[in-house]
């Protein structure tokens, strides 16, 4: 994968003081984790495949959930993490309880992006569960994207 971060910092030094360097800065920081999360056809991994260009990110039709389990995204490559997506599961979908994902992956994450469709009026899927993400992490800060349909 392309990775404008690594062709920067190659410019300034080379690769063994880059990784001394990135060893130091993860001892006191670690790689920040995005959470996607959001009902069924709200945009998680169009959002996470667009960001990194991970084609892995599969974009479903709107209609059928698409994402069956969770996944992480590291970007720009494995090798030299920035930041990682974590594509998810949609709320919503019938039968699925979220309950204990929630709980496995609110231990990984640093951040929360929600997405919801601007024209859905039917949020209780998702605001029922993200009470209770907040309530495990109330610090964590919660980005909230909406994604409106656009007729062509
Ligand atoms: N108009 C518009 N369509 C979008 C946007 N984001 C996603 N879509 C469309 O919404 C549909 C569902 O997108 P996905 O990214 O698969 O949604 P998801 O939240 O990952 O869905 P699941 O994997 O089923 O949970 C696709 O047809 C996308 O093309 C947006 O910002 N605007
Ligand atoms: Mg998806």
């Amino acid at each position: 994968m392309w990775n404008p971060f690594r062709r920067f910092t190659s410019q300034i030094m080379d690769d063994e003081e880059f990784q001394r360097q990135r060893a130091e800065l993860l001892k006191k920081a670690p790689i920040p984790c995005l959470w996607l999360l959001g009902k069924t056809g709200s945009g998680k991994s169009s959002m996470i495949r667009q960001l990194t260009g991970a084609t892995e990110a599969v974009v479903g039709n709107g209609f059928r959930p698409q994402t069956r389990c969770s996944r992480i995204f590291s970007f720009p490559d494995d090798e030299s993490t920035i930041v990682r997506f974590l594509d998810t599961r949609g709320f919503g979908e019938a039968g699925y309880d979220p309950t204990e994902e929630i709980a496995a992956l609110s231990q990984q994450s640093h951040l929360l992006i929600v997405t919801v469709r601007a024209t859905d009026q039917a949020v209780d899927a998702i605001v029922a569960p993200l009470r209770e993400v907040r309530r495990s992490n109330p610090e964590r800060p919660v980005l909230h994207l909406s994604a409106r349909r656009v007729r062509r």
